[in-house]
């Protein structure tokens, strides 16, 4: 009964002609009616006002305890019942004081380790975020793989290089983020954004493609803002039209080497999403993937400038690392499946001397324009043969054969000497060899030293001493220049020597491969002047690329002063700065062993073969 209608009643005076006694009683009964009233809204206080579970908790923990001794028909001062409660209590001191040991290590902790330690909260929280978006992944336990961190060089004028390196690093990095954050690329001269159309609406290049290079040098500031752009702004879902190659190479090969380097899940789930994504631009009848395609329709077409509607060599060519990873991240063997086919569709195919053209139709399968180049247009198909190969653990027999006898045919029909003793790839076109290299070509160099190990018999040394004239070459192509950086391409014929004669191939756009090389040979051989060579590239980089904004390319290499193109491109920082930063480091520093980079300059783990079997498997 509600208080309210009982008070006039209390109030009658009609009533005083009742016996004192009876009015005592019902005056006590209302009393009691409205303290139990009072006792029930206080009760309902506890239980409903927001922070009622602490009230719980820290009030009514004690008693709630020993009333459940109580109804098992304990003695609540019985010693049991006080043993429970006390063992509450005691737990309770043992959580604080693990609590105060844990602060005070981390307290203690050098902050460079605190930051090394992946399992961060933050970590946790952005796994938790992705996995309750999507929990179709099987889950994987993240085994991190070895040679991720590297260790300072013992010799003190190397270690002050790689010091000198990681500042060109944080220059170009600092610089994008002032000024292009989110864009794709920063133009350093007009300090603003650069939206490159090889990623149509997708955005944020620089970020995904310089996320290993942060961890690689440890910059784990960096890499913590880069991650947190690519969870909360890396966006797929977009109606755009994106060039399959380029977005598998620096976007889905940037966030896998992030997930290996980092163990972060959001980037193994962002990469597989990308994946997926990829998949409609193989809807052809050949199964050889279209260039171009449309994210959100999943209409493919091919570059309208191609021979006769065909599919690039080194486009759909440079697929196989990063699928065979999707798959293995996935459980899904489509993507596998995918780069397998392309491969049997070329396996069907008669090659012209043993080479590949670069233009393939799609719809027949035929070769279009029999164009064939060990730099643009063909460069990462026959890369990535060998490192199918490497990266199978050495499983992948079918990859190895296919490299060795390109290589064989390249050998044979491409590769010449000039009379000044130079070595160079030259261009096939229709029969006819045009003299001319690319910058591009020059990351034949460390591909062939990275082979050569496995080369057919007897042919190992003679794979090296091709490895490093094609190095030596390349090298010159700087040194004759003004600014002693590489022109785009190089000519062996009307009397000139590694050197461009045409206005349109004098540009430098820091571009890796020349460093790359380096890179490799350096790893093989420890021959000193590949260092030396990568040292006079950093000091041209300095002198002539870098401006106030970052760095740029140049339009000509043999101006006396430089033309700036006013763009920093993505790969400054996922390939030419980070190959710069490994040839002044240890070589257990992501060695050979356990890591294959793909064309991008992003590591990728070897997939381990099972003990006892020839099946590639785990990753170490
Ligand atoms: C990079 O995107 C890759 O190395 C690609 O294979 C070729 N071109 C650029 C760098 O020059």
């Amino acid at each position: 009964m509600p208080v309210a209608t009982l008070l006039p009643f209390t109030s009658t005076p009609n009533r005083k002609s009742t016996s004192p006694t009876s009015f005592r009683l019902t005056e006590k009964f209302i009393l009691l009616l409205v303290f139990s009233a009072f006792i029930t809204l206080c009760f309902g206080a506890i239980f409903f006002l927001p922070d009622s579970s602490k009230l719980l908790s820290g009030v009514f923990f004690r008693s709630s305890s020993v009333e459940t001794a109580t109804r098992t028909g304990m003695d609540s001062g019985s010693s049991t019942g006080t043993g429970n409660a006390d063992k509450i209590l005691a737990k309770i001191r043992k959580d604080h004081e693990d609590a105060l040991i844990e602060a005070k290590d981390t307290l203690q902790k050098h902050p460079e380790d605190i930051k090394k330690d992946i399992k961060t909260d933050k970590d946790q929280v952005v796994q938790g975020l992705v996995k309750d978006k999507d929990d179709s992944l099987p889950i994987i336990e993240y085994v991190r793989p070895p040679g991720v961190m590297g260790r300072e060089p013992t010799d003190p004028d190397t270690k002050e290089k790689r010091a000198k390196i990681k500042e060109m690093m944080q220059f170009a990095w600092d610089n994008y983020k002032r000024y292009a954050w989110g864009f794709n690329e920063l133009r350093p001269v007009s300090k603003q954004g650069h939206s490159s159309n090889l990623f149509g609406g997708l955005k944020g290049a620089t970020i995904v493609d310089a996320l290993d290079t942060l961890y690689i040098m440890e910059m784990y500031d960096e890499f913590e803002a880069a991650s947190e752009w690519v969870v909360k702004n890396l966006d797929f879902n977009q109606n755009t039209e994106i060039s399959v190659f380029e977005v598998n190479i620096r976007f889905v090969g940037g966030l896998l080497s992030a997930y290996y380097l980092s163990g972060k899940e959001v980037f193994r789930r962002k990469a597989i999403e990308l994946g997926e994504k990829l998949l409609p631009a193989f809807k052809t009848p050949t199964g050889i993937p279209w260039a171009l395609l449309n994210m959100k329709s999943g209409i493919g077409r091919n570059w309208p400038w191609a021979s006769g509607g065909s599919s690039i060599l080194a486009e759909y060519g440079t697929l196989h690392l990063e699928f065979m990873h999707l798959s293995k991240l996935s459980g899904n063997p489509v993507f596998a499946e995918k780069v397998m086919n392309i491969r049997k569709a070329l396996n069907r195919l008669d090659k012209p001397s043993g080479l590949y053209p670069n233009y393939l139709n799609p719809n027949s399968g035929q070769w279009g324009q029999h164009h064939v180049s060990v730099g643009g247009l063909g460069d990462s198909f026959y890369e990535y043969l060998l490192k199918a190969w490497l990266m199978s653990d050495k499983t992948d027999e079918e990859g190895k054969k296919l490299y060795y006898d390109a290589l064989q045919a390249i050998e044979k029909s491409l590769i010449r000497k000039s009379s000044g003793g130079l070595t160079y790839i030259a261009e096939w076109k229709g029969g006819l060899l045009e003299h001319k290299m690319g910058h591009l070509t020059c990351f034949a160099g460390g591909m062939i030293a990275l082979g050569a190990d496995g080369a057919p018999e007897g042919q190992t040394g003679r794979h090296m001493e091709l490895a490093a004239e094609i190095t030596r070459t390349c090298h010159e192509s700087y040194a004759r220049t003004n600014l002693k950086l590489g022109p785009e391409a190089f000519r062996f014929d009307g009397g000139v020597e590694a050197i461009a004669t045409r206005q349109n191939e004098k540009y430098f756009i820091l571009r890796p491969e020349v460093i790359e090389t380096y890179m490799y040979l350096w790893r093989f051989t420890h021959d000193p002047k590949y260092r030396q060579w990568g040292w006079e590239a950093v000091q041209a980089l300095e002198q002539h690329c870098r401006v106030e904004g970052g760095y740029s390319g140049v339009r000509d290499v043999y101006a006396s002063n430089p033309n700036h193109d006013d763009v920093q491109q993505s790969f400054y920082l996922a390939e030419t700065l980070k190959y710069l930063y490994l040839l002044f480091s240890e070589d257990d520093h992501l060695p050979f062993e356990h890591w294959v980079f793909n064309t991008e300059a992003h590591p990728l783990p070897v997939i381990k073969k099972e003990p006892n079997s020839n099946q590639a498997n785990e990753v170490e």
